[in-house]
């Protein structure tokens, strides 16, 4: 999209909050809002998980979810679902090493459009970047009970790679992020932390979005 590698992208992705109903105590729209109003930056609907949601519902959920993203200036992407974030026009997809090759999709959404890709390698990471990704998502960092099929969590070595071997693509950490811990993710090289939980499972989501965003926006990387 326009803000291709650029330092737009870098700020939109600082914080990144993803969720989907499955993640929510309460209404996912209700968390939603509060979430925008403790200042995060970017949102990823990803409908996964034990009771998700399927079909007109799955949609009718996203489009909600789109609507409020709209009001408050806050781009929204799609997860894994190339074809629901085409019938919506979303601002972009996030997708991981089991779907269609980025390059298809990239054909798919177009060129004004983000695309996330999850990489857990520097030969990932290269092909994910020949096919024209526009940041990485990279985890998990830490331990985390959110993703069933989650890979063993491998702390911030795979950012430290790629910054070291002068890949400056933007990127976010993902899994087990905290307030407490996004530092140190942002140290490594990231330019953003992507959390689920703890946001969508804080007492207050507006609070613990704040915290998050404070953590990251306070540290130079
Ligand atoms: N990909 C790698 S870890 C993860 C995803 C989607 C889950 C992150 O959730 P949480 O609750 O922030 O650890
Ligand atoms: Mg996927």
């Amino acid at each position: 999209m326009n803000i291709h590698n650029s330092d737009s992208l870098r700020n939109t992705l600082k914080v990144y909050f993803i969720m989907g109903s499955p993640n929510c105590k309460d209404n996912p729209a209700q968390v939603l809002q509060e979430a925008i109003k403790g200042g995060i930056t970017l949102f990823q609907f990803r409908e996964k998980g034990i009771g998700a949601l399927t079909g007109d519902a799955k949609v009718e959920l996203a489009k909600e979810l789109q609507q409020i993203c709209r009001e408050q200036q806050i781009s929204f992407i799609i997860n894994d679902d190339i074809n629901l974030a085409i019938a919506l026009n979303s601002d972009g997809v996030h997708i991981g090493q089991e779907d269609d090759p980025v390059g298809e999709v990239r054909k798919k959404v177009g060129h004004d459009k983000i695309i996330g890709v999850s990489v857990h390698s520097y030969e990932e990471a290269m092909t994910a970047l020949e096919g024209g990704a526009d940041y990485f998502g990279i985890g998990p960092v830490f331990p985390t009970k959110t993703k069933e099929d989650a890979k063993p969590s491998n702390g911030t070595k795979l950012i430290e790679e790629l910054r070291d071997r002068e890949v400056y693509i933007p990127i976010v950490g993902i899994g087990g992020i905290t307030a407490e811990n996004a530092g140190s993710v942002i140290q490594a090289g990231a330019d953003g932390v992507s959390v689920i939980t703890a946001i969508s499972h804080a007492e207050s989501v507006t609070k613990a979005a704040e915290h998050l965003r404070k953590s990251v926006l306070n540290q130079r990387s």
